[in-house]
């Protein structure tokens, strides 16, 4: 496999950051973001806290309640999720105009995995350009957030969380074999109380470290845990060969419209396919985008819908071809009926 760098990055204190952010008097207060603690009868879990209450034990998933016992004379505050869900929204943007969609994966509202491979040449970059994006994000939405880089997606994220808060790190494969000898094997993600229980009754030993899993030889371990103890095993030596499973993009760009009333001026439709071509146009030169096929809507009076296709594959194309190809699939579409037209559209497929 081809050498690759990955960068993991998260958002500090996510939920109670933005709360800080939005009540500059919660500054150098315990914060706490989670169900109502009615006093300590609350029945609710804490969603997270500030690192101000993280040094008095409280954390995510906590009983509410029992955070209210260690400090009750913290700030207690609810969920705002649709608030938070959108400035989780403005972060990827601020990401994405760094990074191209196509290497992102977003895994939870403040967190992603970015194959940044064909960006960076070494760490010494891969360290600029995680610089950047904290700097950026901190510029445009007063957030500080946590990046790690490494060889493969288990790494970055372990790199990570050894830098947090507001901090940036960078581990080779090399060093991070060693690095995780000394950690929990509940590091691994994949690994939780469950099969951890497995391993520790397998070795008959307690408070497992990597180095402790690393005994267990490739059979044994599949034997162990089934599948997956084939992953683990590399895992335990630092060696990760997941990909980056970004969202699907786009497969198609289009544009619709639909007549005030049903029209059968030849012009004026002609004038309205014009205009929607010239937007179509523009969005794919901005995305450097290559057209596959492309595709011509009508839908009539009576509501039916017929559509034209053609099937290029061009990965540079001349301006015109858009206008020379797509409008005779139209007039093709509306030369022989006597029916008024409701909608046109053009769609382009994307290579
Ligand atoms: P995390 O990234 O796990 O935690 P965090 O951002 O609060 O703190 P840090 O990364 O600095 O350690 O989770 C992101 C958000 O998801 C968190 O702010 C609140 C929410 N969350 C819950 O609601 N319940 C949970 O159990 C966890 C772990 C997170
Ligand atoms: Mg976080
Ligand atoms: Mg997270």
């Amino acid at each position: 496999m081809k050498k690759r760098f990955i960068l993991h990055i998260d958002m500090d204190y996510f939920f109670a950051q933005i709360e800080e952010r939005e009540n500059s008097w919660l500054k150098d207060k315990i914060v706490i973001v989670g169900a109502n603690p009615k006093k300590g009868k609350g029945r609710g879990v804490v969603s997270t806290c500030n690192y101000k209450a993280r040094s008095y034990g409280i954390m995510s998933g906590m009983p509410i309640s029992k955070a209210y016992k260690i400090t009750p004379h913290a700030i207690f505050l609810p969920v705002n999720m649709k608030h938070y869900i959108s400035v989780s929204m403005s972060i990827f943007k601020i990401v994405e105009a760094i990074v191209d969609k196509k290497n992102i994966e977003e895994v939870s509202i403040d967190e992603a995995y970015i194959n940044i491979t064909n960006i960076i040449k070494s760490f010494k970059e891969g360290k600029e350009l995680g610089n950047e994006i904290k700097s950026k994000i901190l510029e445009k939405e007063k957030l500080t957030c946590t990046i790690g880089i490494s060889e493969n997606k288990m790494l970055a994220k372990i790199a990570c969380n050894m830098a947090k808060p507001n901090g940036i790190k960078t581990i080779s494969i090399r060093e991070g074999e060693k690095i995780i000898n000394k950690m929990k094997i509940t590091t691994i993600p994949g690994i939780g109380p469950k099969t951890e229980k497995k391993f520790e009754k397998y070795l008959n030993k307690k408070n497992l470290t990597i180095k402790d899993a690393k005994k267990i030889k490739k059979q044994e371990l599949i034997a162990l845990i089934g599948k997956k103890g084939s992953s683990f095993y590399d895992n335990f030596r630092g060696k990760d060969f997941t990909s980056i499973k970004s969202k699907k993009i786009a497969k198609s760009i289009g544009k619709e419209y639909t007549f005030q009333k049903d029209s059968k001026n030849p012009k004026e439709i002609i004038s309205v396919f014009k205009k929607m071509i010239a937007s179509v146009e523009k969005e794919l030169m901005q995305k450097k985008l290559g057209i596959k096929t492309i595709v011509v809507i009508c839908r009539f009076e009576n509501f039916k819908k017929y559509t034209k296709q053609k099937k290029f594959h061009l990965n540079h194309y001349d301006r015109e071809i858009l206008y020379k190809e797509g409008i005779p699939l139209l007039l093709n579409l509306i030369i022989n009926t006597n029916k008024k037209i409701r909608l046109i559209g053009f769609r382009v497929i994307i290579k």
